[in-house]
């Protein structure tokens, strides 16, 4: 891809999927090198505030005893519990003011992976003139999977920063990759 600063422009979106400290080496779901995304996404980010192109900033925020966590028959140790430390975001993740937030995963009765699902984000981007979406962070198999398939899917340009996202697991990483090509998004580095 050609430079962050030629790429951007009108009409496209930055979604930046769960950067939060349980998915980073330290918290309750780490991903391998889930924090090498940061200093990437940041340079996305500053990007899009100059060119005054929407940011979204989604969290995973779940109750206590979600249906996601073990305890309940569930795939993952508990993890991103609301107001806990471990949901925040991660630490030097520049969030711009204007960061338009999506909050999911708060369901009592399941999970949300997608940050399309029963958020209204496909709406919001209609709303804002969006059509084409940049899409990094955490975890590409699993939520970041999830929100570019429901991009595709709505009817979006997706393009996946490969650089900006890892994997919980290299296996899955690479079935995701099919995944999201096969549904039409284009998989490409930062430069
Ligand atoms: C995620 C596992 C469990 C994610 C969320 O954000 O990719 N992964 N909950
Ligand atoms: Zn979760």
């Amino acid at each position: 891809m050609a430079d962050i600063e030629e790429t951007l422009q009108r009409g496209d979106a930055l979604i930046i999927v769960d950067v939060q400290k349980d998915f980073c080496p330290g918290g309750a779901l780490p991903i391998e090198d889930g924090d090498k995304v940061v200093p990437i996404l940041n340079r996305w980010i500053n990007t899009a505030i100059t060119k005054e192109l929407p940011v979204y900033v989604s969290r995973d925020w779940h109750p206590l005893n979600h249906p996601s966590f073990k305890q309940r028959g569930g795939l993952w140790p508990p993890h991103c519990i609301q107001d806990s430390d471990g949901a925040r975001f991660h630490p030097n993740l520049q969030v711009p003011e204007s960061a338009i937030k999506v909050t999911k995963g708060v369901r009592f009765d399941q999970d949300q992976n997608s940050t399309f699902d029963q958020t209204g984000l496909a709406d919001q981007l209609r709303n804002d003139d969006v059509q084409r979406l940049f899409v990094g962070g955490l975890a590409e198999d699993v939520c970041v999977l999830a929100t570019v398939l429901d991009g595709c899917r709505e009817g979006f340009e997706v393009v996946l920063i490969t650089d900006a996202t890892r994997p919980v697991t290299i296996a899955a990483g690479e079935e995701a990759r099919k995944k999201m090509r096969t549904a039409g998004a284009r998989l490409e580095p930062t430069d």
